[in-house]
């Protein structure tokens, strides 16, 4: 269910709006996709997070919308990733109900068992390696980062940063349940191929973990 999270950036993906980065993604096999749309009126994000909502539902899929609560209730998401610096998690759990999913960035293990103990679903830990999507990533925290957040938490972990079909067997490999990407996969010219290609390393080395 965590294996592959794809992560919409618009700036990234050559012209196509979040809802066909989307249905590309979902196509090549992605598990999550999150709607981020961090420079967005609501009104524009509202109308992707619909068609997206719509389309995660022909693939059986689940769909998250990062940090707006309200775009993820009023498009019906399946949840919301909220970073260290949103609302807490207690307040987005109120809004949201017991149904829905809330993720949590993290950067190391003390802010991954708050979170756990706070109620978020999965956390996702990160920056792992250098990224160049997201300018103020803490950067590289390595592999390390993953193992020990990993050995402290039993909700799923995924991890973040510069994840690429390079090192994303490492990330596994370290105890990451999955993985969450933006550039490589959305800055692709075939995503849907880019998506089926990480899915698939990751699911190569699951068994041997
Ligand atoms: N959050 P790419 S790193 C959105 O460290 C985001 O919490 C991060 O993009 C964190 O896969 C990041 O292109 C950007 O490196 C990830």
């Amino acid at each position: 269910m965590f294996e592959l999270c794809v992560i919409t950036d618009r700036a990234l993906s050559r012209g196509l709006s979040e809802s066909e980065v989307a249905r590309l993604a979902y196509s090549g096999g992605a598990d999550i996709v999150q709607l981020r749309m961090k420079e967005s009126d609501g009104k524009e994000m509202l109308e992707q997070a619909k068609m997206i909502r719509d389309i995660s539902d022909e693939y059986s899929k689940f769909f998250i919308v990062n940090d707006r609560i309200d775009i993820a209730l009023m498009s019906d998401a399946d949840g919301v990733h909220l970073g260290q610096s949103d609302v807490p998690i207690e307040l987005a759990r109120k809004l949201l109900g017991d149904d829905k999913l809330i993720g949590m960035s993290v950067h190391n293990a003390g802010e991954a068992t708050g979170a756990e103990a706070m109620g978020a679903d999965y956390v996702c830990v990160g920056s792992i390696f250098k990224t160049y999507t997201k300018y103020d990533a803490l950067q590289s925290l390595g592999l390390d980062a993953v193992f020990t957040v990993k050995e402290s938490v039993d909700i799923p972990v995924m991890a973040i940063g510069g994840i690429n079909r390079g090192n994303i067997q490492d990330v596994i490999r370290a105890g990451a349940d999955g993985v969450a990407v933006i550039s490589a996969v959305v800055s692709k010219t075939d995503i849907s191929a880019a998506a089926h290609e990480l899915k698939d390393m990751i699911l190569k080395v699951r068994p041997n973990i």
